[in-house]
């Protein structure tokens, strides 16, 4: 199939593809695949009145009707499922499989928001006070901006669009603009829910902006978007954070990592060597939560280091969309080019760097493909605390717990964590308070492939926003308490008297 053809088969058309001005290009081979229309910032106060105007509507609807319509969205994915996850593969470059996994995430966060749409639970509270009662309501916020990355092109934008549609938000949705074909056709898909939904969904409830940082600071600065959710990196947080919250809105960020897995003298080698190949290459190094550092006993060092080595050495590098590749292509040649300057640093800080070259052999010409490198490093150096976008894997050695929690949490961000270890001490310490200071932190298990269940996100330059599971949904809401007084007198709190 040609890339028009798989953009085809996922929904779009050749109008969607051509006359504008935005070259999209495939990670695959560097093609350009279409030329699509960007939104221009002057349209954007009319977008944001449109979902301004959606959600005066939406937040009146009852909560599980608007989970009827998330419902709908996620019977749309299920049977589009292989062309979206066709399209992934071909405009972030991911393999077959992590595509179609996308899709799924994607429809496990409709299943749970669906739930949740019966489900958004308030409180009664003891008041102090006789013949008073006190309760905890949640309510809809507004429009919901969501700002994703090229990685998670797709499920991004679900996890925040699901809980913030049952919410009771409308939602504005600014992807990448290296992957805004995926995002259009998500639009069909929902397009074809829209219509099935019926007329109680407003216009202007599901809304897609395609283009750069311009439109992103329209969202990010109008007091019309209560909340904005932007996934990416810690540069881009740190401009739109402030930018949200200098006009009081309520900023989701979901930013870099800097994911450590440590492995204990008692870890089960084989498992441990499975969970780093996977955390480490798959996606080629590309999602916030992949492993990047590795803080192993030197009991157990050499051993695996050997293992991974060898097991490196016969990683399937190429194309994405043959059976059996397991590491597709970096986005771009920038993205390359700052891995191989990484490495370059790490070497000058003492780095022993094997693999992490750039491959023109055996893959299609024009995209960006690497040799995942590990580097070997006599101490937690500058680039060790740098995220690298890209398959890097820093190997550091440890010999007591405390300095390998300590090295685990001695980095700028705080996304994920994990151990390997069979022994239970060790294991509860790393969760402990004591233990890993991340969002996310796992035993025996990588640091990424989170389900959504879940809450997601993570601490210090990671953002502290959460997303997708446990209770994130109140992200989505605020918060309202109320006292009642059906009695027939007055009595302040805290005995305060205040007669005249
Ligand atoms: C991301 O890279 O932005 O936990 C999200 C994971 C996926 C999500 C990654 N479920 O790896």
């Amino acid at each position: 199939m040609t890339h028009i053809d798989v953009a085809k088969a996922a929904g779009l058309s050749e109008t969607d593809l051509t006359g504008g001005s935005l070259a999209v290009h495939s990670p695959i081979d560097g093609a350009e695949v279409a030329r699509i229309k960007a939104t221009d910032p002057a349209e954007m106060p009319a977008i944001i009145a449109r979902s301004q105007s959606a959600f005066k509507t939406w937040r009146n609807l009852p909560a599980p009707r608007r989970g009827e319509l998330v419902r709908l969205i996620g019977e749309e994915l299920r049977a589009a499922k292989e062309e979206l996850g066709a399209l992934v593969t071909l405009e972030a470059g991911k393999i077959r499989s992590e595509g179609l996994g996308e899709v799924q995430e994607m429809i496990d966060i409709c299943d749970f928001a669906v739930g949740l749409s019966r489900q958004l639970y308030g409180l009664t509270i003891a008041s102090e006070r006789a013949g008073h009662k006190m309760s905890e309501t949640w309510h809809p916020m507004g429009p919901c901006g969501v700002i994703s990355a090229f990685n998670f092109p797709v499920a991004v934008w679900s996890w925040n669009a699901a809980l913030a549609l049952v919410c009771g938000n409308p939602v504005i949705w600014k992807p990448s603009e290296k992957t805004p074909l995926t995002a259009m056709a998500t639009m069909k898909i929902v397009e074809r829910a829209l219509a099935r939904f019926g007329d109680d969904a407003p216009d202007g409830l599901l809304q897609l902006i395609i283009g750069g940082a311009e439109i992103g600071e329209a969202l990010a600065i109008s007091k019309d978007v209560p909340i904005l959710s932007a996934t990416g990196s810690t540069r881009m947080g740190s401009i739109v954070g402030p930018a949200v919250m200098s006009r009081w809105g309520r900023p989701i960020l979901e930013l870099g990592g800097n994911n450590a897995m440590v492995v204990a003298p008692s870890a089960d080698i084989d498992m441990a060597v499975r969970a780093i190949i996977f955390s480490a290459v798959g996606t080629a190094g590309q999602r916030c939560t992949s492993l990047r550092r590795l803080i192993v006993h030197k009991s157990v060092k050499d051993g695996l280091v050997d293992r991974l080595v060898k097991a490196y050495a016969s990683l399937p590098i190429g194309d994405p969309r043959e059976a059996g590749t397991l590491v597709g292509p970096l986005v771009d040649a920038a993205s390359r080019d700052a891995m191989l300057r990484a490495l370059e640093v790490a070497k000058s800080e003492g780095g022993t760097v094997f693999g992490g070259t750039a491959v023109t052999e055996g893959v299609p010409k024009g995209g960006a493909y690497v040799v995942p490198a590990i580097a070997l490093m006599p101490a937690q150096t500058d680039i060790v605390k740098a995220e690298t976008f890209a398959p890097i894997l820093y190997v550091m050695e440890y010999e007591a717990l405390e300095d390998a929690i300590a090295l685990q949490n001695n980095v700028p961000q705080g996304l994920s964590s994990c151990i390997f270890t069979l022994n239970m001490r060790e294991a509860e310490t790393f969760l402990s308070a004591q233990g890993s200071d991340c969002g996310i932190a796992n035993v025996n298990i990588g640091p990424s492939g989170a389900e959504i269940g879940g809450a997601f996100g993570g601490e210090k330059q990671t953002g502290g926003g959460r997303e997708s599971g446990s209770d994130a949904w109140k992200g989505y809401m605020r918060r309202q308490t109320s006292t009642v007084n059906y009695s027939a007198e007055l009595p302040l709190a805290q005995g305060v008297k205040f007669d005249l």
